[in-house]
């Protein structure tokens, strides 16, 4: 059997956070590492969507050609997914022309076949912006649950998949204009015809996720209809028609077929240009797509349309979707930067830390929360005093006492058997849960090992046996190193990264999933490193900081009215150590101000200093004294320090 596993293109239109790796990512790539552990035919195919809306979206608000935009985050996206540890074989983009040709090559065949007709229509147009309005440039409520802000292609909120005609109160993204209805033509996908098909394939996966088959089901009760598969845009794959001058391809009829056309690359990449036709021509192919809870539509019953309609290709054989993350009780969010992007998490600290945290809270079954807390108590309680301390104290022993070669033995006590023994079943529970899309469970069962050798090593004490019974002190060791060597083989998928340093660490003798049931240990050690150091709580705090952090913009800063200002008279505020009344001159204007800065100035140390204020701050009374505006200072280490004017400056200086 051969195994075909894609996670779901990302959009190039901007970096990816946690929630994206959490969601379609981190799974597949444990899924796929297990698999080519278990020395299974398997490959991992993915890649950027470079077309659609969003694209034009982004690349309209941060004024830049679609393709700049492309090409910036393709490089970056596929940097952040190395730097996590994603194995692909292949990370193709959609602007590619061998997948421009693919994507052509089935809408004609799909057309020819009579699955797609066109349509003369209504369309929301935009007189101000002078042009059609898809999907996400309208947006307007849901139709479905009453979300303000929903989008012309889905709701958010309720991940219906809507036309820009259902939504009410359509109003146009660019300038909030309200659209007209304008005539155009569009060419539709007859999704209806593959009505009965889809129920009785769905009917067979009966063994897939309870979310997913709800969901699709659902969907398929209410009735599914055709829908355009047209854009008039000027960025995508051209409609491959005459008549359809000037329009493209709908993103998502496009993008799944990157699938294939990133197969294909491979192929080629790989010097065997046919070989991509093994997979997906191949009956005998599992077809797994590994998305998030956003795209089950598209994939569990558009795409799977397609497919059919188009005959040859394969249909997906498990769609493994995650439900979603959330953020310090929060949902992500790009517009309002409240995320925890890929590239930041890296600059402080390792991907393991982040692989562990996503799966040990993997959003399988139902949406999670991700908070630093918890990342924190897990790096430092789980992987640091579980993990790395049982690798550490194996190995600085050995080391220590027996001068980095490990002892052998052949005969074991029934505390050496019981350890044994759960080592030698380990690959079987944990491999049967990750087959199953349970990698919550798998490494849980994983770190299950890790406490029971902990205990082994707790038990046993070598450091007393080493002078009372020499040769039991070697049996432990040699049971430890055993627990090592098949560690580093178990946790490959989920921590890579880790898994390398401990093979380096125990010059690890190559050997499979299932060969480490029993493992081959290695007579020496090499150079013994720490795994995990344990992360403060300060690093913590600024992090969690960071994200509460709103971001503003330039109109909101616009609002404060800064000025300079020259303090006039200065006293300290009866019955208080740290408030100072000023008078101060604002241009012509002479007013009061309250500072809290007593601890750190004299009043007479005021005098005649060029300060900065807030103008326009609503007046107050603080101790029963009016404060009309607020001094501006800065707090650091150093205390409480005012802000002046780099050279002497007269008042009433507009600060911007
Ligand atoms: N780019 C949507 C997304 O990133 C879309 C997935 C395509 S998979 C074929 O959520
Ligand atoms: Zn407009």
């Amino acid at each position: 059997m051969k195994i075909l596993v894609t996670s779901a293109l990302p959009y190039a239109n901007g970096n990816l956070h946690l929630g994206h790796l959490a969601g379609a990512y981190l799974p597949a790539d444990i899924y796929v590492r297990y698999q080519r552990l278990k020395k299974r035919d398997v490959i991992y195919i993915c890649g950027t969507d470079e077309h659609g809306v969003p694209v034009t979206i982004s690349a309209e608000k941060l004024h830049k050609t679609p393709h700049e935009v492309v090409d910036y985050y393709y490089t970056s996206i596929k940097k952040s997914f190395k730097d996590f540890g994603m194995t692909f074989d292949n990370f193709s983009r959609t602007t590619l022309p061998i997948h421009h040709r693919l994507a052509q090559d089935f809408f004609l065949k799909i057309y020819k076949k009579g699955y797609i007709y066109p349509k003369e229509i209504e369309q929301h147009y935009c007189s101000r912006c002078k042009r059609f309005l898809p999907d996400r440039y309208i947006i307007g409520t849901c139709p479905k649950c009453g979300t303000e802000g929903a989008r012309g292609d889905q709701c958010e909120a309720c991940g219906h998949w809507l036309e820009p005609f259902q939504l009410i109160a359509p109003k146009c993204l660019v300038c909030g204009e309200m659209p007209k209805k304008t005539k155009t033509k569009h060419w539709y996908f007859k999704l209806s015809a593959f009505q009965d098909k889809l129920n009785a394939w769905i009917e067979k996966k009966t063994d897939w996720k309870e979310t997913v088959l709800t969901f699709v089901k659902g969907w398929l009760k209410e009735g599914i209809e055709d829908r355009p598969i047209t854009r008039d845009l000027s960025w995508g794959v051209p409609v491959p028609l005459d008549e359809a001058q000037k329009k493209v391809l709908y993103v998502w009829f496009d993008a799944p077929i990157g699938y294939i056309s990133s197969t294909i690359e491979w192929a080629e990449k790989c010097g065997k240009p046919d070989v991509w036709k093994e997979y997906w021509l191949n009956k005998d192919t599992k077809l797994v797509h590994f998305i998030g809870k956003d795209n089950i539509v598209f994939h569990a019953l558009i795409w799977p349309a397609m497919l059919m309609a188009y005959g040859d290709y394969i249909l997906p054989s498990d769609i493994p979707a995650n439900q979603f993350l959330n953020l310090e009780g929060d949902k992500f969010s790009t517009s309002k930067n409240y995320a925890i992007w890929l590239p930041d998490y890296l600059k402080n600290f390792d991907a393991d830390s982040l692989r562990y945290t996503l799966t040990r809270n993997a959003p399988e079954a139902r949406d999670t929360d991700f908070t630093w807390r918890d990342f924190q108590a897990w790096h430092n309680n789980e992987l640091a005093d579980i993990l790395g301390n049982f690798v550490n104290r194996t190995l600085t022993f050995i080391n220590k006492y027996y001068n980095s070669s490990v002892p052998k033995a052949s005969t074991f006590i029934d505390s050496d058997k019981r350890m044994l023994d759960i080592l030698s079943k380990a690959p079987t529970t944990i491999g049967k849960r990750i087959e199953h899309f349970e990698f919550k469970n798998g490494l849980q069962e994983t770190m299950k090992v890790v406490q029971e050798a902990n205990r082994y090593f707790d038990q046993e004490k070598p450091w007393t046996t080493r002078k009372t019974e020499p040769a039991r002190c070697e049996r432990t060791m040699y049971v430890c190193m055993n627990i090592v060597t098949s560690l580093a083989v178990l946790i490959e998928p989920f921590l890579p990264f880790t898994s390398e340093k401990i093979k380096k660490m125990i010059n690890f003798i190559p050997q499979d999933w299932d060969a480490i049931a029993k493992p081959k240990v290695a007579p020496t050690l090499g150079n013994i490193e720490i795994l995990f150091t344990k992360i403060n709580d300060d690093v913590i705090s600024e992090q969690v900081a960071q994200l509460k952090q709103e971001e503003i913009t330039i109109e909101d800063f616009k609002k404060v009215v800064l000025k300079t200002a020259i303090v006039l008279e200065a006293e300290s505020v009866e019955g208080s150590t740290n408030l100072i009344r000023c008078m101060i001159e604002v241009g012509n204007k002479k007013r009061h101000i309250v500072a809290g800065i007593g601890r750190y100035y004299k009043p007479e140390d005021l005098i005649n200093k060029t300060i900065i204020i807030v103008e326009n701050l609503k007046p107050a009374k603080i101790r029963g004294v009016l404060s009309q505006g607020m001094l501006l200072a800065a707090e650091g280490k150093e205390g409480i320090i005012l802000l002046t004017t780099d050279k002497p400056m007269s008042s009433g200086g507009i600060v911007k």
